[in-house]
This record gives C-alpha cells, structure tokens and sequence, in this order.
C-alpha cells in the first residue's frame, strides 16, 4: 500500500512514515521526482493543502494528500498562522521562533495551538481533515527534538515542549497526528 505526500519538508515526512509504518510506504515529493517548489498563495491551510495536492494529482496523475500547518497564536491575532513557515521572512525556525518570543515579551496571555489541515485528493474529489492541539507558548527554547516551534510549545496537560518529546509521543497527540487519523478512518472505511 503506497500513498504520495506531497510535502517537501523531510519533518513532516518522518513523522507520517512513522505514524504509518506498517500499514503504508509513503512517498514524498523527492520521492516522485516533483523538484518543484508548490506555489502556496492561498490565505488558509485548508486552501494551500489543497494547492498542494491538486498540483500532484494534475501533473503526475496521482491521488496523494498534503498537509498544510502552522502556530496560532492568540496574543497575535493568530499569527503566525499560514504565514508560519516564513514568519520572519527566512525558513530559519530559530529566526521564526526569535520572532515569536520577541512579539510576546511582556504579553501574559500565552495560549497558542498547532493546526494541520490535510487535502487528500482521490480519484479527482477533495477530502479534508484537521488536527488542532492547544497548548502556550514558553517564555525560551526547550528540547532539541522535533522542528519549527516545537521547542516553545507546550501542549495543555504536559509540562514539556513538543521538542522534548520523541517522536511516538509527539505523534500520539499532535495536530498532524490527529488529522492523519481522520484520513486513515476515511481510506479504510
Ligand atoms: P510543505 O509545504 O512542503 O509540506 P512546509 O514546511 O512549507 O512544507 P507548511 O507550509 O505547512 O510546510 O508550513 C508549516 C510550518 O509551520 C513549518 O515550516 C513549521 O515552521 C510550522 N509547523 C508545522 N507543523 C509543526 C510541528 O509539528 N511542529 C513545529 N512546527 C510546525
């Protein structure tokens, strides 16, 4: 059983291999030789997942899905939102995170939440599924594992940021892990 995710980001691809392992091989863009870099110019993760999987699904003829995430931060308006990846203008996350402690100097409200939204297009119709996860953010970096702002998230419940978790104990309760659970629901009913 294979299925294509259409992610560049080798993160997001281990944690769904891991999460999958198992029940199926997936493939990412590498994997598929799609060396493009996906114009994401909607203004929701449910519309740039969406861009995402369409342009596998048309150019490659492929069913797959695509995860769109980000951080919401509530202090921030929910910033940074889709603009997550690129907050600070660079991909750098610890630019990114710099940003975020920088715009909450000061601010006591910390309540924040990761969201993923996942397309999964198949056999030319679009299916959607999200994963939220609440949680605030700290006040420094902590943890070395995971990615983006993991290490400044704390989900609700746990007194360790997502970077402190290894990976099966992330994927037990993250947003992606969530949304990924919906899609497996779907493909197997
Ligand atoms: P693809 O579009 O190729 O999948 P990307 O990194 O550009 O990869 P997004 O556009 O969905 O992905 O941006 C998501 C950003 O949000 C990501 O780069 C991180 O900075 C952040 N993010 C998403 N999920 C996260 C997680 O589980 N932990 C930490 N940060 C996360």
């Amino acid at each position: 059983n294979q299925l294509v995710f259409a992610t560049n980001n080798q993160h997001k691809t281990e944690e769904i291999r891991a999460a999958l392992i198992g029940q199926y091989e997936v493939l990412n863009l590498e994997d598929i030789g799609c060396f493009t870099d996906i114009p994401e110019t909607a203004d929701t993760f449910e519309g740039n997942a969406t861009l995402k999987s369409t342009y596998v699904a048309t150019h490659y003829k492929l069913d797959c899905f695509a995860d769109d995430s980000g951080l919401e931060i509530e202090a921030l308006n929910n910033e940074p939102g889709v603009y997550s990846a690129r907050y600070s203008g660079s991909r750098d996350s610890l630019e990114n995170i710099n940003l975020v402690l920088k715009k909450l100097e000061g601010v006591e409200n910390r309540k924040a939440r990761f969201k993923t939204v996942i397309s999964l297009m198949q056999n030319g119709e679009n299916h959607l599924f999200e994963g939220v996860i609440n949680g605030t953010i700290r006040t420094a970096l902590s943890g070395a594992m995971g990615f983006g702002y993991d290490p400044i998230f704390q989900p609700d419940g746990y007194d360790i940021t997502f970077a402190e978790m290894d990976m099966k104990e992330k994927n037990s309760i993250s947003h992606r892990a969530i949304a990924l659970k919906k899609m497996l629901a779907f493909l197997t009913k």
